[in-house]
């Protein structure tokens, strides 16, 4: 019989291949040294620190995807979803400047965008030179990203946007900003646009006392007949399936991502249960602390293995959306819930934002609501387990 490791009951390591546990670890490293020194005040004083965007483009770690020849990784995803585990084990908000930039503007462009957006946009994202946002959601339309108001209006040689954007990581400090809108010029059909920093009419105020997500700066994105050329449109998506194209990807991420936060979350639980004596016993050594543990250590095992398959099917080109939509759904629950249980073990310590597992937990209060909330992936998953649809 084997031996039983409580760090990676089901022996998640050995299903990797020697490039995943190397970029994985070289993730670790970076997350470790570079990130976990900061994010106590940089929470605290909800401050983003740039630089990081820089720093992550040196490691190699934006848009591990993307081919090589424009600046990317070529990397599985599996190995993308190990760097999200390893950044958010430190804060969600480091995650998502990453996720964002990696899967919902680097993909995009990519997938949908010209040879000439490519060259032009992707090798300074990868390397961090520029910072990239995505403005799918508005005031009036979040769940339900069809009913958005934001216009696009054909003019002589390109479009003239109108709209505004709502809750939009990354776009205060934005170089680029991919846009959904509707286009008049294709039928109302929602289509992408790539628009840049300094256009005339184009600003991005930063929403400001967020009480989740601190570390990663989030604002509007207020578009007041910003002109473009037509070199601005992705040329080669229409309709909703564009933006979700790129959900699917950021979605995948965040559930491993969430694991990172719920394993912290675990395992600085078991060691304060352990240092901590009350009733002249250690915390650790009471059943309802043993079954907390046991919980926690049960969801996140069966959490990554379950993000560890739908990886190796998106790197067989054979994940299906609903698949994605069990992972996300699944892990921040879950994650959610273990943070909520640390931070009580914890006792009163477990307030200070020394101890950081109140600051996870409230980050990941955002992680279950953003790319789609708990309740419209279970919704998505009811649709395809009884063909009826009951968003409407
Ligand atoms: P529905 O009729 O279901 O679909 C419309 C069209 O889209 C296609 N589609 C997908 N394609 C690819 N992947 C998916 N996952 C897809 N889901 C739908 C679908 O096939 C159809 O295509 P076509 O060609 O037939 O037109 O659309 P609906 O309007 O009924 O949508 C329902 C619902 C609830 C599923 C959807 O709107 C939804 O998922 N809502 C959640 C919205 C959301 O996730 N917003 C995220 C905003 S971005 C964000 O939060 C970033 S945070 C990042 C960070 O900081 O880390
Ligand atoms: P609503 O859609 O109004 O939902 C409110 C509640 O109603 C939820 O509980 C929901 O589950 C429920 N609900 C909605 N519809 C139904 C239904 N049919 N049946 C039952 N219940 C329903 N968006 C971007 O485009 N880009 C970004 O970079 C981005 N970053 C974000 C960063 C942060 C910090 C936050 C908080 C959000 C971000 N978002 C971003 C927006 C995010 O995707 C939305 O907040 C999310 O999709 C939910 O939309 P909403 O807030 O409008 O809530």
């Amino acid at each position: 019989l084997g031996q039983f490791e409580w760090s990676d009951p089901l022996r998640l390591n050995e299903q990797l291949s020697e490039d995943e546990r190397m970029i994985m670890e070289s993730a670790r490293a970076y997350a470790t040294e570079k990130l976990q020194p900061r994010v106590i005040n940089a929470f605290a004083n909800e401050e983003t620190d740039a630089g990081i965007f820089r720093e992550m483009g040196d490691m190699g770690l934006l848009g591990i995807t993307v081919p090589e020849e424009y600046g990317g990784l070529g990397g599985s995803y599996v190995s993308y979803g190990l760097v999200a585990r390893e950044v958010e084990r430190v804060d969600s908000g480091y995650r998502s400047m990453m996720s964002v930039q990696s899967s919902l503007v680097m993909y995009p462009i990519y997938a949908y965008g010209s040879e000439a957006q490519r060259m032009k946009y992707l090798p300074k994202l990868s390397s961090g030179e520029y910072i990239g946002c995505f403005g799918l959601t508005e005031p009036d339309a979040g769940s339900d990203p069809a009913g958005m108001k934001t216009r696009a209006v054909k003019t002589a040689n390109g479009y003239k946007l109108t709209g505004s954007k709502m809750w939009i990581s990354n776009a205060p400090i934005a170089d680029v900003f991919v846009v959904w809108a509707k286009s008049e010029e294709h039928g109302g059909k929602i289509r992408g646009f790539i628009l840049e920093k300094g256009m005339k009419g184009l600003s991005a105020p930063k929403i400001g006392n967020k009480l989740s997500l601190r570390a990663s700066i989030t604002g509007e994105i207020v578009m007041d007949n910003v002109e473009v050329g037509d070199d601005a449109l992705l040329p080669n998506v229409q309709g909703l399936k564009g933006p979700f194209g790129c959900l699917n990807r950021a979605r995948y991420g965040i559930s491993w991502g969430v694991m990172g936060a719920a394993e912290f979350c675990m395992h600085a639980a078991r060691q304060y249960g352990l240092d901590r004596h009350q009733f002249n016993k250690p915390l650790a050594q009471t059943q309802l602390f043993q079954k907390k543990l046991a919980d926690m250590m049960t969801e996140i095992s069966l959490g990554t293995q379950a993000s560890l398959q739908v990886g190796r099917l998106m790197d067989n080109a054979n994940a299906a959306p609903e698949m994605i939509s069990i992972v996300k759904r699944n892990n921040c629950g879950k994650a959610l819930e273990i943070a909520r249980h640390s931070r009580d073990m914890h006792g009163g310590n477990g307030i200070s934002g020394d101890f950081q597992v109140m600051r996870h937990m409230m980050n990941l209060e955002t992680v279950n609501t953003y790319e789609g909330t708990h309740d419209v992936h279970a919704l998505i998953l009811g649709r395809a387990i009884t063909g009826l649809q009951a968003f409407y």
